[in-house]
């Protein structure tokens, strides 16, 4: 999953940057892998003792500025969810910046649809699914509203894939300020959040100075400040629960590993995730519930008690599920 990191000359972008990559180092001309932590990975590690432990991962990138140029904004059309950095520490005024922001994503979008939509109508296709789509992304974004408030079904999404438009990511804010943090900006918080946006108050300046101490001091110092976590936990928090992602485990000798999966996915879309093959010859799943597996952390044992759930290929995966495919190929 790819996290574009965006904003204004000077919003404190690569600031941010370094203090997710936990280095004041950190170069931000590199994407930056970070492997997501988990405590429930950590206790299935601490139970099986296995070679690997494989966290999921997000890969952040820094859009260098000016991040909304036609080059830049072809880097941020790569990103699953686009992260905006708002100055809110020196001398940006948020909401005018959000805005402008908003309404260059929109104006890029417009853009994009008027292309395709002449394309069409030059290949005699204007009366075509897509035309008829497009022709009503436009209607809507004509009165200035980003595409990511319309609701967009699962069919119209697979037609609109491969445009990558800007204004249908899942948009995270970010209000990057110093001082008084428990105080949250409550009209950047009605107008983002008007935007289809989830707003979260990072003060990255802070936060990258947390890098410089010891680890286990860095949270108890964040909540002491009035946060409830590092904002890399917040941010990868708010990522998954705007791209609807769970996460399922699987268990094994030789690793532990956790899996992110869009909510409502199937066992056999879980069987795929991990291997095309696993999906191919899907015969069944094996599945053991998060609260279940927590208290009873010893297959045999569930076995025993007849704990263990048969699942078939229809399946709806549960966010900490533990999941053994069957397959015959
Ligand atoms: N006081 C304070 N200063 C900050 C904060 N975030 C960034 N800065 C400072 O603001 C300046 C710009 O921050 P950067 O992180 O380089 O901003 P940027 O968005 O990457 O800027 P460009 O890439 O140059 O557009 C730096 O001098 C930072 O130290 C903050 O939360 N508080
Ligand atoms: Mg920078």
């Amino acid at each position: 999953m790819k996290i574009a990191l965006a904003g204004k000359p000077g919003c404190g972008r690569s600031t941010l940057f370094r203090a997710l990559a936990g280095s004041v180092d950190a170069d931000s001309g590199k994407p930056l892998t970070v492997k997501i932590p988990d405590h429930r990975l950590d206790f299935l590690e601490s139970i099986h003792n296995p070679e690997k432990n494989i966290h999921a991962t997000v890969v952040f990138f820094d859009v260098p500025s000016p991040s909304f140029s036609i080059a830049n904004l072809a880097l941020i059309r790569n990103a699953a969810v686009l992260t905006l950095v708002l100055d809110n520490y020196a001398l940006g005024d948020t909401i005018n910046d959000f805005n402008e922001i908003e309404a260059e994503l929109i104006l890029a979008d417009m853009a994009l649809c008027e292309k395709r939509l002449a394309r069409l109508v030059k290949e005699s296709k204007g009366k075509s699914r897509e035309a008829i789509l497009l022709g009503n992304l436009q209607g809507h974004m004509e009165s200035g509203s980003p595409l990511r408030l319309l609701k967009i079904d699962e069919g119209e999404a697979a037609i609109l894939a491969p445009y990558a438009l800007l204004s249908l990511k899942p948009l995270i804010v970010i209000s990057n300020r110093m001082g008084d943090p428990i105080t949250p900006d409550e009209e950047l918080s009605s107008t983002v959040s008007e935007h289809g946006g989830i707003l979260l108050d990072i003060d990255t300046g802070f936060e990258l100075e947390l890098t410089e101490i010891d680890e286990s001091e860095q949270v108890p110092f964040l909540e002491s400040m009035g946060y409830s976590s590092s904002g890399l936990s917040r941010l990868i928090a708010a990522s998954y629960s705007a791209l609807d992602l769970i996460v399922f485990f699987t268990i094994g000798k030789d690793e532990v590993r956790a899996w992110p999966i869009r909510k409502g996915s199937t066992a056999l879309d879980a069987a795929g995730t991990i291997h095309s093959d696993f999906a191919r010859g899907f015969i069944r799943a094996v599945v053991i519930p998060w609260e279940l597996y927590h208290e009873y952390p010893d297959e045999t044992l569930l076995k025993e008690k007849g704990e263990l759930r048969i699942e078939g290929r229809d399946y709806t995966v549960k966010d900490g599920d533990l999941i053994e495919i069957r397959f015959n190929v």
